[in-house]
């Protein structure tokens, strides 16, 4: 009785591999989102930045960020296991979404020149060094 058991298991799993194997061979196949990067010179999109977490530090991969006056928009992809978000604040304040790895968040802020300072809102982030400035000329 016992065995018949093992046995009728080990065959579920010995199918299951099979399979399996042929099915996860197709996970190579994500989609580069590129969303509206590629309009060159039309007018009300504002600036577009582009940001990354650092994937196994405190930091982001930029610490200074540059963007002209008006909608400004930063995009933090995250490649890192631990949740960051991508905010600004300095006469401005807003947060972006919250996200793990393989996410992206974004913020999007309409701003007069000056220095902004860009950061990660999540627990104590931003103390540790996940923060950037921000010039908008
Ligand atoms: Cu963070």
């Amino acid at each position: 009785m016992k065995r018949a058991l093992i046995l009728s298991v080990t065959a579920l799993v010995a199918v299951a591999g099979c399979g399996g194997s042929s099915n996860s061979s197709s996970s190579s196949a994500t989609t580069p989102s590129t969303t509206s990067a590629a309009s060159g010179g039309g007018g009300g999109g504002g600036s577009q930045l582009a940001l990354a977490a650092d994937p196994s530090q405190l930091k982001f991969d930029k610490s200074t960020l540059s963007a002209k006056a008006g909608k400004v928009t930063i995009t933090m992809t995250n490649p890192s296991p631990l949740q960051h978000d991508v905010s600004i604040k300095g006469g401005v304040s807003a947060q972006g979404n919250i996200v793990g790895q393989g996410g992206k968040s974004v913020v999007t802020v309409t701003l007069k020149p000056g220095k902004y300072t860009f950061y990660c809102s999540v627990d104590s982030h931003e103390a540790a060094g996940m923060t950037g400035e921000l010039d908008v000329s």
